[in-house]
């Protein structure tokens, strides 16, 4: 029965459920739906899965009500409120693209009501719901109100013309192939898969826009990007462009693209007009600007909100939203230079623009200050920002995390972002308050997610890294939700409902972060990897090039003193993170390095010196890497072969780098210093 595609559907696959038939065909025997044709797609999407997964075939009925037995209804709550007076009081309790599920007694029938305020709302719903089914949830009585906290919820992807993706580790690009743009029934798939975890956004190319990549915007691409689009906002998604702030030049034929001369400005209009009559449905644009050699308004003595701002008045009238990159800081730093921060960077050039961005231009935060390390503190944007609409840019492609190579699942990582209370109006200002719109008056908010996908068998290259991508849909969704029941949930979805299999997932998945941390670089420490490309260990790799990263080990201490007797990065943050961080005795051990230059005989709370810890640290997160591996080899007959054989091919590689790891970094302290293991563990000298 089940359905077979080339390619593993994620937690969309329908397998065969029949089990649960009988449980649930009383209430999907008769389907009626009301309205024109426009909920096609979603009726559709629910008679897929009840035929394919559960063997049932609903009746369907277009605007008939169908008396003396039960039935599903789905329609807009417009359409709903004529026929059942009381579902009035819905209309309060859900926002734009929320929805509700709720069976109720009609005349004496058992009716499933699916409802939302708009399109997408319905599309939402019945993917809830069928989610509900593929877990043999109890929908007897079921009663759910449910709306999205945040209002984007984007994916990026860096994909290139020419199928390539920039710091991608699942395969190919899904949109582009030999610098055509590639349309075909995964693209619909992939569509489906975002939907039903709420993503509502997808930017299609990489924010470094190249040569080729600048023409997407000429009607060379339009074309096809219209028929993309078309097929994306069918599951309520709409598609974004990155685009080079010079087009104007490498386009218009200008010799200049100072946003403030007005012919840059004409030219974009212009631009924007012609955009919109080949993708009526276009959201708008991603730029990166004055950012690792992409230009930008500083190139004119002009200012990111100058630059943003024309951009948006050109998008005003379509209702289209310019989202503006935060990533911004010296990249020919001279190392010698022990002045310049990096990591007050982006601070330092957005917090005076704060109340000048237009209302249709958001600022994109990555999480931390630097780079997607494996921890970094929480960027001090977040809370220094009180004018400016902003997205949280999360990296679900595994760049410094493993690469889906390791297992490193990144939900645990993004709550801990979440949940950090930034104390900018007092306490409860967290980061995911400010998200909602509770903590400052500014609604256009949300997440983006550099995506983790590419063309491989399973999206993601590691079976298991699906997880990041569903979990990111999940928490941009509500981000109040307890991650262990992300992680339940995905499980269920994803390997059914064996118990085994769902504790020793959830062990694996919860556990995978802190393992990889320790094992890498622990206490805040960050980088030490190899240049370029970012995979395995290179204690000094960056430590000499004009990045910015360095953390300056000597014989005597390591790590940057950020405190305000340093580079005063500290003084970013509001009370009271502003004096816990500055003070080495009380800032958070695990960002210890970050904010302070510290000898190795320091002696953390524990009581162990530094270097002992970090010895310590790595010889725990191998052991717990390899405890992770023995969890899953537990569960050999539980999973299908081939996505056993699959994983269990990475954790043994996994294993083996995390020992690479944990042998490089010791040996590169303990060369550094002289000072040996307490425990006598093998450390190559
Ligand atoms: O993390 C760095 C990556 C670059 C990336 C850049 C960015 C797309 O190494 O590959 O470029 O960040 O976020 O712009």
């Amino acid at each position: 029965m089940a359905e077979v595609k080339p390619y593993n559907m994620c937690w969309l696959e329908y397998t065969d459920l029949s089990k649960y038939k009988n449980k649930y065909i009383k209430v999907f025997e008769n389907v009626v739906v009301l309205g024109g044709n426009e909920l096609n797609l979603p009726l559709k999407e629910l008679k897929n899965f009840l035929t394919f997964s559960l063997n049932i075939k609903p009746k369907i009925f277009k605007n008939t009500l169908v008396k003396g037995r039960n039935y599903v209804l789905i329609g807009r709550l417009i359409e709903i409120k004529k026929i059942f007076k009381e579902s009035e009081r819905f209309e309060k309790l859900l926002n734009d693209e929320g929805f509700i599920i709720k069976r109720i007694d009609i005349d004496g029938n058992k009716v499933l009501i699916i409802t939302a305020k708009s399109y997408n709302g319905i599309v939402y719903g019945i993917f809830n719901l069928i989610e509900r089914l593929k877990r043999g949830e109890d929908i007897e009585n079921i009663d759910i109100v449910s709306n999205p906290s945040l209002r984007f919820r984007m994916l990026n992807h860096w994909d290139n013309l020419d199928g390539s993706i920039e710091r991608g580790y699942a395969g190919k690009s899904i949109f582009f192939r030999e610098n055509k743009i590639l349309i075909n029934e995964r693209t619909k798939d992939y569509a489906r898969l975002l939907s039903s975890i709420g993503v509502n956004g997808v930017v299609i190319n990489n924010v470094n826009v190249k040569k080729k990549e600048v023409e997407l915007i000429t009607p060379s691409y339009l074309k096809k990007i219209g028929e993309l689009s078309k097929i994306f906002s069918a599951y309520g998604i709409k598609i974004y462009l990155s685009i080079n702030f010079a087009s104007p030049i490498y386009l218009g034929g200008l010799n200049t693209a100072d946003p403030l001369d007005k012919r840059v400005a004409v030219w974009w209009k212009a631009k924007v007009d012609e955009i919109y009559e080949y993708v009526p449905d276009f959201g708008g644009f991603l730029v990166k600007a004055d950012s690792e050699f992409n230009p930008g308004p500083h190139m004119y003595g002009r200012t990111h909100a100058d630059g943003a701002n024309m951009l948006g008045e050109a998008l005003e009238s379509y209702g289209g939203f310019i989202i503006w990159r935060a990533f911004v800081y010296n990249c020919l730093q001279d190392w010698r230079d022990t002045n310049t921060d990096r990591a007050k960077a982006a601070y330092e050039n957005f917090k005076p623009l704060d109340g000048k961005f237009s209302e249709n231009v958001i600022v994109q935060i990555k999480y931390g200050p630097m780079d997607f390390q494996v921890r970094e503190p929480v960027n001090p944007l977040f809370g220094g920002l009180e004018h400016t609409n902003q997205i949280l840019e999360l990296q679900i492609t595994q760049e410094y995390t493993g690469q889906q190579i390791h297992l490193c699942y990144l939900g645990t990582l993004w709550k801990e972002v979440l949940d950090f209370d930034t104390y900018a109006k007092g306490e409860g200002s967290k980061v995911k308050e400010i998200l909602k719109g509770n903590v400052f008056d500014l609604k256009n908010n949300g997440m983006a997610g550099v995506s983790n996908v590419g063309d491989d068998i399973n999206w993601t290259g590691h079976d298991l890294a699906q997880a990041n991508l569903y979990t990111f849909g999940a928490l941009s969704w509500n981000p109040d939700e307890r991650i262990e029941e992300v992680v339940k949930r995905w499980i269920e979805l994803t390997f059914g409902d064996n118990e085994k299999v769902i504790k020793n997932i959830s062990y694996m998945l919860l556990s995978s972060h802190k393992a990889y941390e320790k094992y890498t670089t622990p206490l805040g420490l960050g980088w030490m990897v190899n240049p370029g490309h970012h995979y395995g260990p290179n204690p000094e790799g960056y430590e000499y090039s004009k990045w910015g990263t360095y953390h300056r080990a000597n014989y005597e201490a390591i790590g940057v003193d950020r405190s305000s007797r340093g580079t005063g990065y500290t003084l970013q943050y509001h009370s009271p993170w502003r004096e816990i961080y500055d003070n080495i005795e009380t800032c958070p051990e695990e960002l210890l390095l970050f904010f302070h230059r510290v000898p190795y005989n320091y002696k953390l709370k524990s009581g162990k010196t530094l270097i002992q810890t970090y010895y310590d640290l790595h010889f725990e997160g191998v052991e717990e890497a390899e405890e992770i591996r023995k969890k899953w080899i537990e569960l050999k007959g539980e999973i299908e072969d081939k996505i056993y054989e699959r994983v269990l091919n990475r954790l043994d590689i996994q294993i083996e780098h995390a020992k690479e790891w944990r042998d490089v970094i010791n040996t590169y302290f303990f060369r550094r210093t002289g000072i040996p293991d307490e425990k006598g563990r093998k450390i190559y000298p």
